[in-house]
């Protein structure tokens, strides 16, 4: 069965899962497009699924008959109101991060998934995807059990509208849930500090911070979110275990010896960091969105990522200072 798929926001990273699912998976076609700017949306249509319709609003594209599932691609703060359409309508939901922007939005998804009594929500957390990981993963059983992690996350540069707590719950996001799922552990306690900020940020982002999580298990994460560090898009984490030190292996690039240097060229951009990990999420998501559910993380790792988001922003405001962050019950849906 080829899913017939709707995408709602057809900006950045909506227009690229759009081309991916048009030409370069199989399983799925677009069919219908949705944009609060309505000429992204024709742009996508015009550029890439000519036969697709556009909607005016996301609800009207989830109520299609056209379509079958949906792929949440907008801001991240129109997310909720998305997902929870397409619970209601019964349609598999791929969602990107985050599920919502507050615990109290991703926990309404998780209880409306719950109460339809099948999956249908997939979170776009692609590094579970990502080949370094899964890799990683596997080497913790030879380094022994985890007592530390050291990582960073460094953008070469974000947009003026980018502000502190967008470290938290639009970047850290991704080490929050990989974390999780690397370790097979859930966070206690958060912790931010800030050095002085960086000569290129603005007014409104204190750049870099670094962030220590705590997990139930005693292992302490952390991280340096630095999103203006002008060099590239770097993506850093080394584990320490009882035996020894696993690290994220670098992405591939051609070394060169040129000009009396040994060079290794560095990524800038998002995208091509982990190009290969959105197409195996999204080609998981289509063949799970045939059989009418969805698989790979779930909305209880949506929303348990966005209650440790919420403790980061709290203790970026009680810098210094360490804050709790509860671990609910789970609900056998998610089991
Ligand atoms: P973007 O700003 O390029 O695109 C967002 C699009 O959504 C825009 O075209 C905007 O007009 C549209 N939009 C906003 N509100 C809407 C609404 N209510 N209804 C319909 N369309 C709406 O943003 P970008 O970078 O594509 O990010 C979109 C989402 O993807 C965000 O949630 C972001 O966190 C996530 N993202 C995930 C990445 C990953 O590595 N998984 C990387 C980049 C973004
Ligand atoms: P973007 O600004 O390029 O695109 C967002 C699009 O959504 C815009 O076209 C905007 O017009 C549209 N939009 C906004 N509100 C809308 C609404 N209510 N209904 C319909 N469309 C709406 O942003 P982006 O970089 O593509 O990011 C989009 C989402 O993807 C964000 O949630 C972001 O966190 C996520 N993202 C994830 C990754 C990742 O690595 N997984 C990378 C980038 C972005
Ligand atoms: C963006 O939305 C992403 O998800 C990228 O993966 C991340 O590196 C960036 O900081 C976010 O803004």
């Amino acid at each position: 069965m080829t899913v017939r798929i709707g995408v709602i926001g057809t900006g950045a990273i909506g227009r690229d899962h759009a081309r991916r699912i048009n030409q370069v998976l199989s399983g799925g076609t677009i069919t219908a497009l949705s944009d609060v700017n309505r000429a992204s949306a024709e742009a996508v249509k015009a550029d890439i699924a000519p036969d697709a319709t556009v909607f005016a609003t996301g609800e009207e594209l989830i109520a299609s008959d056209q379509v079958n599932a949906v792929l949440v691609t907008s801001w991240g703060a129109t997310h909720e109101q998305y997902v929870l359409a397409a619970i209601a309508a019964g349609k598999p939901c791929f969602c990107e991060k985050p599920l919502a922007t507050t615990a109290e939005g991703a926990r309404r998804i998780v209880d409306a998934e719950v109460a339809h009594g099948k999956r249908l929500v997939q979170v776009g957390f692609m590094r579970r995807y990502d080949e370094g990981y899964v890799a990683l993963k596997a080497a913790l059983a030879q380094t022994g059990a985890p007592i530390m992690v050291h990582a960073a996350h460094r953008n070469p540069t974000v947009p003026e509208a980018y502000t502190t707590p967008m470290a938290i719950h639009d970047t850290l996001i991704h080490e929050i849930d990989v974390f999780r799922w690397l370790l097979d552990d859930d966070y206690v306690s958060a912790r931010v500090t800030f050095p002085r900020s960086c000569a290129r940020t603005h007014a409104k982002l204190r750049d870099p911070q670094i962030v220590t999580l705590t997990t139930a298990k005693g292992v302490v994460i952390n991280t340096e979110i630095f999103v203006n560090c002008h060099y590239g898009y770097d993506i850093q984490c080394e584990v320490v275990g009882e035996d020894g030190v696993a690290s994220l292996p670098e992405p591939m690039a051609i070394r060169m010896r040129l000009n009396a240097s040994l060079q290794n060229p560095i990524l800038t951009d998002w995208k091509d960091r982990f190009v290969a990990s959105y197409d195996v999420e999204l080609q998981d998501f289509l063949k799970a969105a045939a059989l009418g559910t969805a698989s790979g993380p779930t909305s209880w790792d949506g929303y348990m990522a966005a209650v440790a988001s919420d403790a980061c922003v709290q203790a970026q405001e009680a810098e210094g200072e360490s804050v709790a962050i509860p671990c609910p019950d789970r609900p056998a849906l998610y089991a």
